[in-house]
């Protein structure tokens, strides 16, 4: 790996993971050759449109895709375990914000982090919202023990169309923090793709991209390594905490 750009040992970190960081776990990505979006269209299954339309056809998509993540005995790799270990030993605070709704961060030991797109490990109602942690099928059958109606009951991820997650603290830990790294996200889906351009835009911080290949925003990191992420990720953290020791 090429020398990286050591920041201050009290640097804030946020890290942004999307599906790429899940792929050597046996998880597909979205937009590679083979992806989720070459079999199934986004606007068929992950949209709440699509859901009022047939409930049933993203029910099954998404007990499909819960299955594989939470029942394969599929497990966190490298990657996440190095970004668990930098949260671990790093002196300055560090925030894993991922697109991800698989488990794996938190498997590894991350305990600084949001799901930005929610969770295949929760159900929410449509009708009151409330949320419970879920790890079997789910079907419109299933009635909301929160507000006793049936029909509600979806997959707590957001879909396209809807506000992701806790923003309000993404972007306050974005306006704060001194470096930036996104890994495995080909920087398609907004507002993730969004924050480097912000925090280009705010012209502090360090950027820096860690991904197979360059992502669609590769222009706009100040820093990028490229390779697969159980490779370069766990390299990265290395010399990121070796100037610590
Ligand atoms: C919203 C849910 C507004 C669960 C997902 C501008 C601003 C704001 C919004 C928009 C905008 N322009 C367009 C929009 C609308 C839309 C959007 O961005 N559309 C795109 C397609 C243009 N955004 C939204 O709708 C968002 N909501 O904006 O709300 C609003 C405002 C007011 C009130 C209400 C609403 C919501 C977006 C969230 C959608 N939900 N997932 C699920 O089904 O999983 S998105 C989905 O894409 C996943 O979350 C996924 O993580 C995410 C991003 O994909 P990636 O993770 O990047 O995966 P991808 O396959 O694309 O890339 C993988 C990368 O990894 C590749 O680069 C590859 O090279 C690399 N890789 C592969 N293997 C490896 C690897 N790297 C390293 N090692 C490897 N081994």
């Amino acid at each position: 790996m090429k020398p990286i750009q050591q920041p201050a040992s009290d640097a804030r970190i946020v890290i942004l993971t999307g599906a790429g960081i899940s792929q050597e776990s046996g998880l597909e990505t979205f937009r590679d050759p083979d992806g989720i979006w070459s079999k199934v269209r986004i606007e068929d299954v992950a949209t709440p449109e699509a859901f009022a339309a047939d409930p049933d056809r993203v029910h099954a998509f998404y007990n499909m895709r819960r299955k594989r993540a939470l029942t394969l005995n599929l497990e966190p790799n490298a990657a996440h375990k190095a970004l668990a270990e930098l949260e671990a030993r790093w002196p300055g605070e560090v925030l894993v914000v991922t697109q991800n709704v698989d488990s794996f961060h938190e498997r590894a030991g991350t305990t600084n982090l949001i799901h930005m797109h929610g969770r295949h490990a929760e159900a929410r109602c449509n009708h009151c919202s409330h949320v419970v942690p879920w790890s079997g099928d789910m079907s419109v059958d299933v009635v909301c023990e929160g507000c006793a109606k049936p029909g509600g009951i979806r997959p707590n991820v957001v879909w396209f169309g809807e506000m992701p997650l806790q923003m309000d603290r993404i972007q306050a830990a974005l306006f704060e923090c001194d470096l930036f790294i996104s890994i495995g996200t080909s920087g398609n889906v907004y507002p993730a793709a969004g924050f480097v351009g912000l925090m280009r835009k705010m012209g502090r911080g360090h950027t820096v991209e860690l991904n197979l290949e360059p992502s669609t925003g590769a222009s706009l990191f100040a820093e990028s390594h490229y390779g697969k992420a159980t490779d370069i990720v766990p390299r990265y953290v290395a010399a990121l905490l070796n100037d610590q020791t």
